[in-house]
């Protein structure tokens, strides 16, 4: 495998820590040893995040492009949006965003508060429209892309969670690199990794790197799409795209790409009372804090699988800290009673 010969831009701090959450632990069943590895505080660029990993090696094909607008998209709180502002703030490109009424849901500052803030705060050029939820290439999206050229700049496009981008699946295969040197220094490996997964390329990154030593099956992708065919065809897309890119040197079988669609209910967006109640351990208990979209998601499955018996007893399990924690302040009347 060669990831080697890609040029990266750096974006994050380094290597991001691997915590152990022993009091996390302990409430589940079955002597699980919880680690967590924290790609939620892996850089100063506006709280950072999982997408960061993915502009590192984006950001060098865009300035070679000649651009000086980076255009993007996502969901009123997207936080792939507010990554692409932030890195066009630190590159000095400007910034233009199409951010879709993904999600069913009316907290009364959810358009003023958290991602979006901070997007608007950083000077991107971002605008509101009505299209909902769909993780594929949108025509909005196109739209801005002719839209910037008309005004007479130079667009790079970025696709959702910069996924179905040629070069997406890199940044999570050099996670997985990561993760190898660090188990080095821990001195056992991981059992399984938990990872949320909605527009693919984080889960995907991770299979390809991880298949290198035969354990891309121990990557439990939790849906929080709620359309998991459309997610697991692109996943898919991604890892064949990937693992050629990298020269892995084989095919990914199916059955190397796991997926659970069971978390996701009740849609995109909205967090299901179990969804809160997994938040609510995670802070309560490690002082963590995830988001009910995505890692309050994948927290409940990793929960729920060990309520299930899932993992055999005495595990050692990581999960995949993305990010996303901005987005809670437009949910703030699930949490009024903490
Ligand atoms: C996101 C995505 P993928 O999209 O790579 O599958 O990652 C899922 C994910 N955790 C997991 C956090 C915190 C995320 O932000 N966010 C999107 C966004 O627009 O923010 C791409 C959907």
């Amino acid at each position: 495998m060669n990831l080697k010969k890609f040029k990266r831009y750096p974006l994050t701090f380094g290597v991001t820590p691997i915590e152990h959450l022993p009091r996390l632990s302990r409430e589940l069943q079955g002597n699980l040893e919880i680690y967590a590895k924290r790609d939620d505080c892996n850089s100063g660029l506006a709280f950072g995040g999982n997408k960061l990993r993915k502009l590192e090696y984006i950001v060098p094909d865009a300035i070679d492009s000649g651009a000086d607008t980076l255009v993007s998209i996502g969901g009123v709180q997207s936080n792939h949006t507010r990554m692409v502002a932030a890195t066009a703030a630190k590159i000095g490109m400007k910034c233009r965003l199409v951010q879709e009424k993904w999600v069913p849901h009316y907290d009364g500052v959810y358009d003023r508060v958290g991602n979006i803030l901070l997007t608007r705060l950083m000077g991107a050029d971002s605008r509101l429209v009505n299209d909902g939820f769909d993780i594929g290439i949108r025509k909005s999206y196109e739209e801005a892309i002719q839209a910037v050229k008309d005004e007479g700049g130079k667009p790079y496009g970025i696709p959702a969670g910069a996924s179905v981008h040629k070069y997406g699946g890199l940044g999570y295969v050099g996670f997985a690199e990561e993760v190898k040197e660090q188990e080095k220094e821990l001195g056992f490996k991981f059992d399984y990794i938990i990872v949320c997964v909605v527009t693919g390329s984080t889960h995907a990154g991770m299979i390809v790197g991880f298949a290198d030593d035969n354990r891309a099956d121990r990557v439990i992708g939790i849906d929080a799409s709620a359309t998991y065919e459309q997610t697991r065809s692109q996943v898919k897309q991604i890892v064949s795209n990937t693992a050629k890119l990298v020269e892995l040197g084989r095919e990914i079988k199916d059955d190397e790409i796991i997926i659970n669609p069971d978390y996701a209910y009740p849609s995109y967006g909205v967090p299901s009372e179990e969804t809160n109640d997994a938040i609510r351990l995670a802070a309560k208990t490690e002082g963590m804090i995830t988001d009910p979209v995505y890692e309050g998601k994948s927290m409940q499955g990793l929960i729920d699988l060990a309520k299930k018996k899932f993992f055999p007893d005495g595990s050692k399990i990581l999960y995949a800290h993305l990010g996303g924690a901005p987005a809670i302040n437009g949910y703030s009347y699930y949490y009024k009673d903490g």
